[in-house]
């Protein structure tokens, strides 16, 4: 089935004129997708579900399905993410090969940013993070699946790596050995956030920078787009994951180590904007770790990139050969810098 036939699955004006593909996120297939009907256009985004990463990719629609209608019940007059269905009724469409494909109409007038320079977009982007958290704060967190079990779970990845410098299966492990000791020393930030007791909530989980959308008329709010790891978390993962995305001065995977490290003034700014929609609901000792959520996060995220890296790049999209050192080496820079 081509991506035409894919797009007239769905509830769609007109038909399919051009589509072409997004690379910018690591893990699903994005395109986006123009119909015209008479005279007018518009933009959709379609996209298909990586099942190597999410093996029940129902189970993520179910969340998002969930989430997008509470967002949407709670507050109606906001421009929210929304699923369009197909012409059977559902909210996405599952392909005889099992693939599942979903479509959000394109939102118009708005950017993105892989890096952010301005704090007033810092805090505009805190608050949109901490208003989606405050958003579904009434939701039970058990109602949503576990669709990625441990996904933040800084330990799991800790002992993946170990397993991976164990197993060396591309023999990369003698280029990386010091970026491999610089993280057994870090150890004591494993459990900081899983350790601590925090409250589970409904997160976000991938609340890097480019995961929201900015209305070019800043009296807009923004949206914050990829659900596909909302479920059941620790506050802190959002947090710590923003600013250890918006905060950096260069984008993750910049190869000039000098250029990266943390911003002092964007993470003053994206705090200070995540606690203006999130303080309502943080307790004391979420509030106190906040700032370690950033070198957790980031950690957490070199020895993921490592590991991928020592395995054969099997999980994260690369463009070249050594992208993956790259970004983890990239985020090592930027830990030692907060
Ligand atoms: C992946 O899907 P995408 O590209 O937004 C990853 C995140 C990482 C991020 C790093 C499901 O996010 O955890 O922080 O790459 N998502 C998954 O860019 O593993
Ligand atoms: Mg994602």
């Amino acid at each position: 089935m081509n991506l035409s036939e894919i797009a007239s699955r769905f509830i769609l004006p007109g038909s399919v004129v051009s589509h072409e593909e997004i690379t910018t996120g690591l893990i699903n297939t994005t395109y986006v997708v123009t119909c015209r009907s008479g005279s007018t256009e518009k933009r959709f985004i379609l996209q298909s579900i990586n099942s190597a990463v999410f093996p029940e990719p129902e189970k993520v629609m179910e969340n998002i399905f969930h989430v997008t209608l509470h967002i949407g019940s709670r507050d109606p007059g906001t421009e929210q993410l929304c699923l369009i269905p197909i012409h059977e009724g559902r909210s996405w469409l599952r392909l005889p090969n099992n693939t599942i494909w979903r479509c959000y109409p394109f939102h118009e007038g708005t950017e993105t940013f892989e890096k952010i320079t301005s704090p007033d977009l810092a805090f505009r982007a805190a608050a949109a993070y901490g208003r989606f958290q405050s958003r579904l704060s009434d939701l039970d967190p058990s109602t949503l699946h576990e669709t990625l079990p441990n996904f933040h779970h800084t330990p799991t990845y800790f002992a993946k790596l170990l397993a991976a410098v164990k197993s060396d299966p591309e023999e990369r492990l003698a280029e990386v050995q010091a970026d491999v000791d610089f993280i057994l020393s870090k150890k004591c930030l494993t459990t900081a956030l899983t350790g601590a007791g925090l409250p589970t909530r409904i997160t976000h989980n991938d609340t890097k920078i480019s995961n929201i959308l900015f209305p070019t008329n800043p009296a807009l709010p923004p949206i914050v787009i990829d659900l596909d790891t909302v479920m059941p978390g620790l506050a802190l993962f959002d947090f710590g994951d923003m600013v250890r995305s918006a905060a950096s001065s260069a984008a993750e995977d910049e190869a000039d180590l000098e250029k990266v490290f943390i911003d002092k003034d964007m993470r003053k700014a994206l705090t200070e904007g995540y606690l203006s929609t999130a303080a309502e609901f943080l307790t004391p000792e979420e509030t106190a770790l906040l700032p370690v959520s950033a070198e957790v996060l980031t950690f957490e995220l070199a020895t993921r990139f490592l590991t991928d890296h020592l395995l054969g790049d099997k999980y994260f999209r690369t463009k070249y050969p050594a992208h993956n050192l790259v970004r983890a080496r990239n985020q090592l820079a930027l830990l030692k810098s907060m």
